[in-house]
């Protein structure tokens, strides 16, 4: 079939089985450019909540669709690519948890939104890295353990109160980023203002004007001044920002390209619409476990 046959299909199933595409940011263009919404972890977490649909066809990975389908137990969440995962959100278990929390069993546990269910239901909260810092500082008590994400721990322990145990876990997509790609690009654009993902690692921070998640770096163009910026984070982004400031200019920096979210095709939506699969859904027991954790983040910023 042809992408045109394709989306006008996809147009009349999405009416029909009452659904509606959410996509991240991180996505490729021609997803982006079919979803009814277009957003972060905590902004489609959020839809997902909201939305009077009964069909929700997720464009993102497999911890997105799970966070969804805790949110709305009844709603059927489907994630076109059945192996879109996140090896961040793999990298840390229950079981590494149960161990950090043997050795400061005072402090809560706080985990980033790219995280196992399993981990979720053992820990007081989830964050985005739209709004870590105020979770943290939501927590109980003088200290807090961060995971899976290292780099992010460390930009929150910068900014919050608290004592911060960190997880040793990475985004390779992020922590790898090319910081000599990103020097080239600020000798050719000097003018430009560079923003980088909190993912990203500290030396790539100091090369940055600004440091943010997705949603922090949408907030901020209208903000500044420049008229060309050098995005340091998944280069789905770049295509984002272009989309919303048509106005200006928009460069990936670092080369950070993540391949789990590049696995949905239009073609692949049309398949989830029509056998209404695959589908992704959280079991009651640990579902109501994980609950209290992800409130806490839709609730926070
Ligand atoms: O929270 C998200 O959606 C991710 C993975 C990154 C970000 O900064 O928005």
């Amino acid at each position: 079939m042809d992408s045109e046959r394709i989306l006008a299909r996809i147009g009349e199933l999405r009416e029909s089985r009452n659904a509606v595409i959410l996509a991240h940011s991180y996505q490729p263009p021609e997803i982006q450019d079919m979803a009814d919404f277009v957003g972060d972890s905590l902004g489609l977490s959020r839809k997902a909540a909201e939305t009077d649909a009964e069909v929700v066809v997720f464009c993102g990975v497999r911890f997105m669709a799970e966070t969804a389908s805790i949110l709305s137990p009844a709603k059927r969440i489907l994630l076109p690519a059945p192996n879109a995962g996140c090896p961040l959100a793999d990298s840390m278990t229950a079981e590494d948890l149960r161990l950090m929390q043997a050795r400061h069993p005072d402090a809560r546990a706080v985990v980033y939104v790219n995280s196992s269910v399993e981990l979720k239901a053992e820990s007081w909260a989830c964050c985005t890295s739209a709004n870590a810092v105020e979770v943290v500082d939501s927590a109980p008590g003088d200290s807090v353990i961060f995971g899976p994400d290292r780099n992010l721990g460390i930009w929150v322990d910068g900014h919050v109160d608290r004592e911060v145990h960190i997880f040793e876990g990475a985004c390779l997509a992020h922590a790898n980023a090319d910081l000599d790609d990103l020097r080239g690009k600020m000798e050719r654009w000097p003018d430009a203002e560079v923003m980088s993902h909190p993912e990203t690692p500290p030396a790539m921070w100091e090369l940055s004007d600004f440091i943010g998640g997705t949603g922090d770096m949408i907030r901020r163009v209208p903000e500044s001044g420049a008229q060309r910026f050098i995005v340091g984070t998944e280069e789905g982004m770049a295509y984002r920002l272009r989309t919303l400031y048509p106005d200006r200019e928009f460069v990936p920096g670092g080369r950070i390209w993540c391949e789990n979210m590049k696995k949905i095709s239009p073609a692949d939506v049309l398949a989830s619409l029509e056998d209404l699969e695959p589908e992704v859904s959280v079991p009651p027991g640990i579902r109501e476990r994980a609950l209290e954790a992800v409130r806490r983040m839709t609730a926070a910023g």
